[in-house]
């Protein structure tokens, strides 16, 4: 039985259309760059929020209206949602989805238990997969939920709880490993503390160190081939998080020797916690060869914490398509870590949410392929930096100059050259002609 009988599969109608139900800009078999729009964006759907969001929240009870879910912890329950899942992902023409083992599968009295749960729904997901060629992008484990882990997974001051945590790690990579995952996910939920006179910080990073050095182990072991991610978050839940940002991770890899074995997934409204534009932190990750795959949702402007809303700004999705494009994000993807408001009760907002994000990713892949086309920002960035391609330039790059030499050659002219202007408010306008054109 369906669970979305008013709804067929979602078709592409162009910019004119006003039907909810139709894509404006997402041609998923249109060629930009070479590659088609559903290569470029690896549109991914996560389970949790889709398919476990209830609407609570610190002040309220669930909203949603979810009919095909009983509301029970049952096996049963979860592998009809799983089926679900997939009709929605099939009729959204998503090709990937995302998961944490706790979203897909109840949560049993020990382990086993919870391991033989996540098997029977891993069966569904299996057969739904090969069923519809949808894929899984990545999987992961949730380690911040239950309270055993109050106290963190990977960081926690207590052995056995990390024990519980290893032991967990190694069945979500099997299982993520047995569906085809292309990547594999650590974001640190609660790894980080919230007050220093407790916290042995030293202890607690080499412990997570290890346990990363572990998880790479084990993944050799069983033949797991994809990327692993670590996705940077400031603070919630708890004060600091030790994944604070891009180049709090990438100096965390560097230092324990794991940065061959991992890169980052970036998360807008992670990075605005950060104090980041979502731009800058794909940047500095891209920069560094580390960027790996992308969570897609945004913040709001008057509202201090995490609301992972869906993602509509073209401005955002512009840049940001501009960084993926530079770079490139395979095999990562576009995941909507994102949900619908609390108020959106309805399943049918699910439908209307992810096809305004898939747009808004689409309308910005065009931008920024139009612009890359002209090299509208990289004239403005090569002129900007002409002083550089001279003799003194070209020597300081190349690493043949000295303090005795600048000051040498400084002295003899007297005052630097002329600046130029950064044109800041011509390239915005000029970001925003491209904005029009399409
Ligand atoms: C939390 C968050 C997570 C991760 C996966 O802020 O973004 O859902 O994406 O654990
Ligand atoms: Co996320």
């Amino acid at each position: 039985m369906s669970a979305f009988p008013q709804v067929s599969r979602i078709q592409y109608e162009g910019p004119q259309s006003d039907n909810p139900l139709a894509f404006r800009w997402y041609n998923a078999d249109e060629v930009i760059e070479g590659k088609t729009m559903r290569d470029h964006l690896r549109f991914t759907v996560c389970y949790w929020h889709t398919f476990r969001g209830t609407g609570s929240d610190p002040f309220g009870g669930g909203t949603m209206i979810r009919p095909w879910d009983d509301g029970s912890d049952s096996v049963a329950n979860a592998q009809n949602r799983a089926r679900v899942a997939f009709e929605f992902f099939e009729k959204l023409g998503a090709p990937y989805y995302a998961f944490h083992d706790r979203d897909v599968a109840p949560e049993g009295a020990t382990l086993a238990e919870s391991n033989a749960n996540l098997d029977a729904v891993a069966d569904v997901l299996a057969a739904e997969q090969q069923r519809t060629g949808i894929k899984l992008l990545w999987g992961t484990a949730n380690m911040f939920s239950h309270p055993r882990f109050l106290h963190g997974a990977a960081t926690t001051c207590n052995v056995e709880v990390y024990a519980y945590a290893a032991a967990q790690v190694k069945k979500a990579l099997e299982v993520t490993h047995r569906l085809g995952g292309e990547n594999y996910v650590f974001w640190g939920g609660r790894e980080g503390y919230q007050n220093l006179y407790n916290t042995d910080m030293k202890r607690e990073l080499d412990h997570l160190a290890a346990f990363f050095h572990m998880a790479v182990d084990y993944a050799k072991e069983i033949g797991f081939k994809g990327q692993f991610l670590i996705e940077p978050k400031p603070k919630e839940p708890t004060k600091h998080q030790y994944d604070s940002d891009a180049a709090a991770c990438l100096n965390f890899l560097r230092a324990y020797n794991l940065l061959d074995h991992f890169k980052l997934n970036i998360e807008t409204n992670h990075a605005t916690l950060a104090g980041h534009t979502m731009m800058h932190e794909l940047e500095y990750a891209g920069m560094q060869g580390a960027l790996g795959s992308i969570d897609a949702n945004t913040g709001d402007l008057l509202l201090g914490w995490d609301t992972d809303q869906f993602p509509t700004d073209y401005y955002l999705t512009a840049q940001i398509m501009l960084v993926l494009l530079k770079y490139g994000v395979a095999p990562g993807g576009v995941n909507f870590d994102a949900k619908v408001r609390r108020e959106s009760f309805e399943p049918i907002d699910l439908f209307y949410a992810h096809i305004g994000g898939m747009d808004a990713f689409a309308r910005g892949l065009k931008i920024a392929a139009a612009m890359r086309a002209d090299r509208a920002l990289e004239k403005f960035v090569e002129a900007r930096y002409s002083s550089w391609n001279g003799d003194l330039g070209q020597r300081i790059e190349a690493g043949q100059m000295n303090f005795h030499e600048l000051e040498k050659f400084i002295m003899a002219k007297g005052e630097a050259g002329a600046n130029t202007s950064g044109r800041q408010e011509l390239i915005e306008n000029v970001v925003n002609r491209y904005l029009d054109k399409l």
